[in-house]
């Protein structure tokens, strides 16, 4: 007997043609207004919030609906000053060097530094794994596909629910981020793709001009 069990779409909407493009152009109004920011405000930010991101970051596409994902929520402030201190040990080698001077070079407009003042201060941090395996819902192990496609689609759907609650993030990518999982206390087979920092921004905050400068639609795109 074959596993697959088609049920009916029953959820899909479908709006009239011109509301259909308005709705578009109101989404992209919106998801213009998301920035990433690194000045965080210490305003706390409820559990259930998050929760309820997360929850919304869990249902991206995925390989084999497998769902190799984990994101381990830190809000303890002595968790995070770990985090702050391995990550800042990460940062200082590389921007001492490591990274060598073409991407050093390409950092310049950001203004980012070894600095990372923001893994304190900020209420929450979410680090985001991959698991090369994982056990399914019968508690079989099993290997998992397209681990950093799916990953990646789940932390862009973290993104998009956070602006939409009203907060701000910031993907912060120390490398290597092998930390992460003894701090977290992930196994080995889950690799740690992004650190994100979640909050709201502090008074004053600022981006970088150059984060504001988005490629037109025909550098990004083509039509056959
Ligand atoms: N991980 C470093 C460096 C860094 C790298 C890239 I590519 C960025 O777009 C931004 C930063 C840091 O977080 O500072």
């Amino acid at each position: 007997m074959s596993r697959y069990q088609p049920v009916p779409l029953t959820d899909h909407v479908e709006w009239p043609a011109d509301e259909m493009q308005a709705r578009a152009e109101t989404f992209l109004a919106d998801i213009r207004r998301r920035h990433t920011v690194r000045d965080f405000s210490s305003r706390p930010v409820p559990r259930l919030l998050i929760e309820t991101c997360i929850r919304a970051a869990g249902t991206a596409p995925n390989g084999a609906n497998h769902q190799p994902w984990h994101f381990c929520v830190i809000g303890d402030p002595a968790v995070k000053r770990r985090i702050r201190e391995a990550a800042e040990t990460e940062e200082r080698e590389f921007y001492a060097g490591k990274a060598g001077e073409e991407w050093l070079k390409a950092l310049g407009p950001l203004g980012t530094d070894p600095d990372k003042p923001f893994l304190e201060t900020a209420p929450w941090l979410i680090g985001v794994f991959g698991a090369r395996r994982s056990v399914s819902a019968d508690g079989v192990l099993r290997k998992n596909y397209y681990v950093p496609e799916s990953v990646s689609i789940a932390v862009g759907f973290l993104i998009v629910a956070l602006h939409q609650a009203g907060l701000v993030s910031l993907t912060h990518t120390p490398a290597p981020m092998g930390f992460l999982n003894e701090i977290c206390g992930r196994p080995d087979e889950e690799k740690p793709y992004i650190l994100m920092v979640v909050g709201y921004p502090a008074p004053g905050a600022t981006i970088p001009a150059h984060a504001l400068e988005k490629k037109p639609l025909e550098a990004i795109a083509s039509f056959l």
